[in-house]
């Protein structure tokens, strides 16, 4: 397996608006970012991917840019963005942006220009179709709700769009937008990023003629995502991304896939395919979805979570780059979800980081995992911000829910769990910003914070530094092979790691109980170190015994 640097680095995600105010108006920005980078110095990163910066009326949080070559007002000027940049490389942390090309806003000049007529010269810069007997062109379902259509009267044609009616798909198909994407890559490159995350880049292939797709029943619009995930031309279009602009660079690209599957990765993250160095998966951050989705609450079973991870695992072992991550902007807080954000928060927390961490991949860490931050439950609808949760709320109504039960779903996986303010400190709005936040802080702050978690040296942020540590200490924790062990085990996932003649033992308790499990038969052999814990010590005898959720790493050298 080919070395190469993104494959020992730990990725630290920002998502702006929530991290660091510097002005008073509420919104987090660059100088914001740039006044904590030697906090994220401290713990040990090495790449920043920055969500959205550019010019955007904020429908989906700058998902929907309406100019890709220039940064949000509301986040700061160009040259604070170039201030940022050398900032984070005198640093020596390298900086991903966020490349969101499936869609534009409808604010995007080319949008506007496209609607104005069907001849326009930048009409094929969208996907624009004739309705079908007065309704939409087909009975594709958006992801945000309602139809994947909007009727656009100007011209009374409808332009597609996957997610909000203000994020129109861009037509991939028309070499002309192909290009203009490729050169806007390239001009940022040039700037010196050092690569990008790509928002749902294996949707911009959709099957010609758009079909309809079945819909599940009682429902009105289907899904469509079998029309327009992982579609006809997509590595075409990949590669030829590559070509015409990364190639010349040497940058890190992570694709962000929902319903790639190991096989599909393969192709996209294989060394000499020229596509993709790896992507985010959705397989394991669905296996708490019941039968309708997201919001249709189902609870983790830990077997499921080791067959799945252990498949990707051993998929992508010898072809292709697993990126790891339990955290996002689009996903709850771990802790809260998969770990016991109670009593256990701490334990839970640092054993969840242990279970990704030593895993073969790339790990991802999202602003505030590290000080294990939690899921939040607002009082009122009203206190939300995000489109995908609000007009949830309101087709969840419309569907006979009760107000109470959609709000269940909303504190277990609602997106705003993790878009509430980065908590630095125990003063007012946890230090986030001196005036209003644009969201409200979580009230656990006081409790729950940077500065509290810094002097603390038994925090889950001193044992996140730990794990990144270790990452570039022992080559076995980035190049050795994986393999489950105890796999029926129904409270712990264990695993080990190989390379040479070393043996890497990790040990997980996923919940609150007292398991008792046999070790290998070489524990009673050979000679091990334990390389981190999250308890002083570790109870080995003939059996270990694990606490409540406990975490144990153990080196074995031969
Ligand atoms: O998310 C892609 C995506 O599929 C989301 O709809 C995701 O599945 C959902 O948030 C989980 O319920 C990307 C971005 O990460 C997200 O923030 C954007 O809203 C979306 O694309 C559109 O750009
Ligand atoms: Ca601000």
């Amino acid at each position: 397996m080919k070395k190469q640097w993104w494959k020992e680095s730990v990725v630290y995600q920002i998502y702006p608006r929530s991290f660091m105010d510097s002005n008073g108006d509420g919104i987090g920005d660059l100088q914001g970012i740039i006044s904590r980078l030697d906090y994220l110095k401290e713990l040990g990163i090495d790449v920043v991917w920055l969500s959205p910066v550019y010019k955007s009326p904020n429908d989906d949080n700058g998902y929907d840019i309406s100019d890709y070559q220039d940064i949000m007002s509301e986040f700061g000027t160009m040259e604070d963005w170039e201030e940022l940049l050398g900032e984070m490389h005198k640093r020596e942390i390298k900086l991903i942006m966020d490349l969101v090309v499936n869609h534009s806003s409808d604010e995007h000049i080319w949008f506007a220009e496209s609607r104005k007529s069907k001849d326009n010269p930048f009409r094929d810069y969208y996907i624009w179709r004739e309705g079908r007997n007065g309704k939409e062109p087909n009975n594709w379902g958006s992801n945000f709700g309602g139809s994947a259509w909007k009727l656009d009267d100007k011209t009374g044609e409808y332009y597609l769009h996957l997610f909000s009616k203000k994020q129109p798909d861009l037509n991939w198909d028309n070499p002309k937008l192909r290009n203009e994407i490729y050169d806007m890559m390239t001009w940022w490159l040039e700037k010196g990023i050092d690569g990008f995350r790509m928002d749902v880049v294996n949707f911009i292939s959709k099957v010609e003629g758009l079909p309809d797709d079945e819909p599940k029943p009682g429902k009105k619009y289907a899904s469509g995502s079998k029309y327009y995930r992982n579609g006809p031309r997509i590595h075409e279009y990949l590669r030829e991304m590559n070509e015409k602009a990364l190639a010349k660079f040497n940058v890190m690209t992570v694709g962000e896939m929902p319903g790639v599957t190991p096989e599909w990765a393969r192709q996209y993250t294989g060394e000499s395919r020229n596509e993709l160095n790896m992507v985010f998966q959705f397989e394991h951050v669905s296996l708490d979805n019941g039968p309708n989705g997201k919001w249709d609450l189902k609870p983790l079973d830990l077997c499921d979570l080791k067959l799945n991870l252990t498949k990707w695992q051993n998929e992508l072992d010898k072809a292709g780059w697993n990126s790891l991550y339990f955290n996002n902007h689009d996903q709850p807080r771990s802790v809260s979800r998969f770990g016991n954000d109670g009593e256990y928060r701490e334990k839970s927390a640092k054993m969840l980081a242990t279970l990704l961490h030593m895993m073969k991949g790339t790990p991802y860490v999202y602003q505030g995992e590290e000080i294990g931050m939690t899921n939040v439950r607002f009082s009122s609808v009203e206190e939300y911000r995000d489109i995908e949760t609000l007009n949830f709320y309101k087709e969840a109504l419309n569907d006979g829910w009760t107000e109470d039960k959609a709000l269940e779903s909303i504190y277990a996986k609602g997106r705003d769990n993790a878009r509430t303010p980065m908590q630095w400190d125990s003063s007012e709005h946890g230090g986030f910003s001196d005036g209003t936040p644009w969201i409200k802080v979580n009230p656990n702050y006081k409790d729950i914070n940077v500065e509290k978690a810094m002097k603390d040296p038994d925090s889950v942020f001193h044992y996140y530094k730990k794990l990144i540590e270790l990452r570039k200490k022992n080559e076995i924790i980035v190049y050795g092979r994986y393999n489950l062990i105890l796999d029926q085990h129904p409270e712990v996932y264990a695993y080990t790691r190989t390379l040479g003649n070393q043996i890497l033992l990790v040990l997980c308790n996923f919940y609150g109980g007292n398991p008792e499990v046999e070790p290998p038969a070489y524990i009673q052999e050979k000679k091990f170190e334990a390389l981190i814990g999250n308890y002083k010590d570790i109870q080995i005898n003939r059996t270990i015994k694990l606490r409540p959720y406990e975490a144990q790493v153990l080196l074995f050298n031969s």
